[in-house]
C-alpha cells in the first residue's frame, strides 16, 4: 500500500515561517513501526508549490491513501486541492486530519471528496484506520474518526490520548528534505539548522480563543526521551538550533530544570529558541537562568490583552504585573524577548484596546506580533460570537485572510484596529532605547538585517510575489552562509577542539 501524507499551501495566505510538519513525520513513524507501507511525505510549504505540481507529484507516487494536516485557514485550499486529487484518482482514500478538524469535522465532511476525519491526536487511530483501509472496511468503527454513511455523518466515539508520549516513534525526519528547511527564516531570522521539537501534549489551560488539540491535561515526555531526541538530532542530523513548540513546555518546573541541566551536562553547543510554550507568569529567574545555560537565546510571551477584565473573559488569566517583570528579567538576561498580543475581543473597548498597545510599548520586548481576534468554528470565542448574535456561518465567513477578522467583535471597528497596530509597531521600533537593546540581544547579528530586509519586502510587495522574493533570497543567503562557514579558517581549530574531546563552554 502506497500512503502520501501531504502538508497544503495556500498562496494567498501563507507566511514565509515555515515549519517541520511534526504531526505528519509522527503519524509516519508510527505507521512505518507497525506496516512495511510504501510512505511519502509532500510538504508544499516548504517547496512552495503549486497545486499543479503536488498533483504532478501525486501522479507520480500514485498512493492509495492520501492523508493531509489542515489548519482551518488552510480549509478553502485544502478543498480546492482534494478535489483535483478525486477527479484524477478516484480509487484514492482522502484523510483530513490535523487542527481543521478540531471543531470543523463535520463540514469537512460535507465535502464528498473527503473519506475519513481523524479527529484530534493521530497516531493510533491513523495505525488502526489504515488497517481496516487495507481491508476495504468503508465504515470502520475505530474511535476518534468520522465519515458518511448512507448520507448521514457518523462520528465514532472518542479516543482517549496516549498516556505514555515515550512510546511514540521519534518523528521520521527521513522524510522530509531537511535542507530546505533551514534555508528558509523560521520564526528568528537565524540561519541555523534547526529542527521543531513538541515534548509534552496538551494544555490546563483554557483561553477560550483556542483549539483543544491535545487535551486539558499535561502530558509530559521523559527528560530521558527527550534528551534521546536531542542527541539524535545533534550528533545524526547535526541540528545545531531547537524550536520548543509545547503548548506550555513550563507547566511542571522540576521536569525543565532536569532537561536543562542534562542538556548542559551533555555539553551540546545548542541553540533554543521557544517561539511559544512558555507561560510567562509562572516562570522565575532560577528557570530562566537554567534556560539561558541550555542555550536559550529567544523566548515569546503571550499576553494578548492588558486589560484584566478580559484576561478573565477569555479565561488567559495571566498574572500581567508578574509577566511584566518576568519579561525584563528575561531581558536583563540577554535573551531576546519577544511578545504576542491579541486585539479586537468581543465586548473589548476602545480604551482596553488602547491599553493593550500601551502595555507594548512600555514593555521591554525586542519585538511584537499583534493579530486580530479570529473566531475560529470549536473555540469558545466562536460561541461568545454567537450568542451576540453575531452571523457565524463558516460557510459564509472569509477566515482565509487569517490577519484580519472576517466579523465585528469588539466596540473598535476592525479597520480602526489596524491602524492602531500599525501605529503601535511605528512607535514600538522607533525606540531609540529598544533599538539599543535589540541589538545588544540579537544572537547573531545577520537577524536584523535579514528581519529589516523581510519587512521591507512585505511593505513593498505584500503579495505572494513578495513571499517568493523573501524565499528566494533566503536560500541565496544560506548557500552563501554554510560556503563562508565551510571555508572560514578557524573551522580547523573547532574540530580540533571537538576531537580532543574538550567540553565546549557554554553561553553564559
Ligand atoms: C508550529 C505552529 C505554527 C507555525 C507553523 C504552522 C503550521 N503549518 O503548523 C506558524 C508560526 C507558522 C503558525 C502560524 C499560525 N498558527 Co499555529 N501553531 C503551531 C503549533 C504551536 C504547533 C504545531 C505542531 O507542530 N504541533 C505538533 C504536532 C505533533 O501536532 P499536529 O500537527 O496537530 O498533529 C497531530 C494531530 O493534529 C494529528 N494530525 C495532524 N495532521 C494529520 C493528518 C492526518 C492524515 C492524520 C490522520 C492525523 C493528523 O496527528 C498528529 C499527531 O498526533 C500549534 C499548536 C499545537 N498544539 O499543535 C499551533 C496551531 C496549529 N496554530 C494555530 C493558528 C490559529 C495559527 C495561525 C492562524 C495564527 C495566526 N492568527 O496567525 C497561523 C496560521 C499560519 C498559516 N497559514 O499556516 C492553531 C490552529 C487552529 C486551527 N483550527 O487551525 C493551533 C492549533 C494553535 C491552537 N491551539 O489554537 N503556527
Ligand atoms: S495557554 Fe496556550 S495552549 Fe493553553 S489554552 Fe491557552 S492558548 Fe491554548
Amino acid at each position: 500500500m502506497k500512503i502520501l501524507l501531504l502538508t497544503p499551501l495556500d498562496k494567498n495566505n501563507c507566511t514565509h515561517f515555515v515549519v517541520q510538519p511534526l504531526g505528519l513525520m509522527y503519524i509516519a513513524s508510527s505507521l512505518r513501526k507497525r506496516f512495511n507501507h510504501e510512505i511519502k511525505l509532500l510538504d508544499m510549504k516548504v517547496h512552495f508549490m503549486s497545486d499543479d505540481d503536488a498533483l504532478k507529484e501525486i501522479k507520480k507516487f500514485s498512493p492509495d491513501v492520501v492523508g493531509i494536516r489542515s489548519l482551518t485557514v488552510e480549509a478553502a485550499a485544502v478543498h480546492r486541492l482534494l478535489r483535483r486529487i478525486k477527479e484524477n484518482h478516484p480509487s484514492c482514500k482522502i484523510i483530513i486530519g490535523g487542527p481543521y478538524t478540531a471543531g470543523s469535522s463535520k463540514r469537512i465532511l460535507d465535502d464528498s471528496n473527503v473519506d475519513f476525519v481523524v479527529i484530534g491526536e493521530g497516531e493510533e487511530t491513523m495505525c488502526e484506520l489504515i488497517a481496516e483501509v487495507e481491508k476495504g472496511n468503508r465504515f470502520p468503527e475505530i474511535s476518534g474518526i468520522g465519515y458518511v454513511r448512507d448520507g448521514a455523518v457518523v462520528f465514532t466515539p472518542a479516543r482517549s490520548p496516549i498516556q505514555d508520549l515515550d512510546s511514540i516513534p521519534f518523528p521520521a525526519w527521513d522524510l522530509i528534505d531537511m535542507e530546505s528547511y533551514f534555508k528558509l527564516p523560521g520564526w528568528n531570522f537565524h540561519i541555523s539548522k534547526h529542527m521543531a521539537v513538541f515534548t509534552s501534549r496538551g494544555c490546563p489551560f483554557k483561553c477560550a480563543y483556542c483549539h483543544n488539540i491535545f487535551g486539558k491535561t499535561t502530558r509530559l515526555r521523559s527528560p530521558e526521551n527527550v534528551l534521546e531526541e536531542i542527541d539524535i538530532l545533534y550528533n545524526q542530523y547535526e541540528i545545531r538550533e531547537l524550536k520548543i513548540i509545547d503548548d506550555i513546555f513550563n507547566v511542571n518546573k522540576p521536569r525543565v530544570h532536569k532537561i536543562c541541566d542534562m542538556i548542559v551536562g551533555k555539553g551540546y553547543d545548542l541553540d533554543i529558541c521557544f517561539p511559544n510554550g512558555l507561560r510567562g507568569d509562572i516562570l522565575d529567574k532560577t528557570t530562566l537562568q537554567k534556560l539561558k545555560a541550555a542555550g536559550t537565546f529567544e523566548i515569546t510571551y503571550a499576553v494578548e490583552t492588558a486589560s484584566p477584565r478580559l484576561q478573565k473573559l477569555i479565561k488567559k488569566n495571566i498574572n500581567l504585573p508578574k509577566l511584566k517583570q518576568v519579561i525584563a528579567d528575561t531581558v536583563e538576561m540577554g535573551i531576546f524577548t519577544k511578545g504576542f498580543f491579541m486585539m479586537g475581543f468581543p465586548s473589548e473597548t476602545k480604551e482596553e484596546i488602547h491599553a493593550t498597545a500601551e502595555y507594548a510599548l512600555s514593555s521591554r520586548f525586542h519585538r511584537i506580533h499583534m493579530f486580530v481576534v479570529n473566531p475560529f468554528e470549536g473555540t469558545e470565542i466562536a460561541d461568545i460570537a454567537a450568542e451576540m448574535n453575531i452571523n457565524m456561518d463558516h460557510e459564509k465567513l472569509d477566515f482565509v485572510g487569517f490577519k484580519i477578522s472576517p466579523v465585528q467583535l469588539s466596540e473598535m471597528p476592525v479597520q480602526e484596529i489596524k491602524n492602531l497596530q500599525f501605529k503601535t509597531l511605528y512607535k514600538f521600533f522607533l525606540d531609540p532605547r529598544r533599538l539599543y537593546s535589540t541589538y545588544r540581544c540579537t544572537h547573531d547579528k545577520k537577524q536584523l538585517f535579514l528581519l529589516a530586509f523581510t519587512a521591507f519586502v512585505k511593505i513593498v510587495f505584500p503579495s505572494s510575489k513578495g513571499d517568493k522574493f523573501i524565499r528566494w533570497f533566503f536560500i541565496k543567503m544560506y548557500d552563501l552562509h554554510e560556503f563562508f562557514n565551510s571555508i572560514k579558517p578557524w573551522a580547523f581549530c573547532e574540530k580540533t577542539t571537538k576531537e580532543n574531546n574538550v567540553v565546549i563552554e557554554k553561553r553564559q
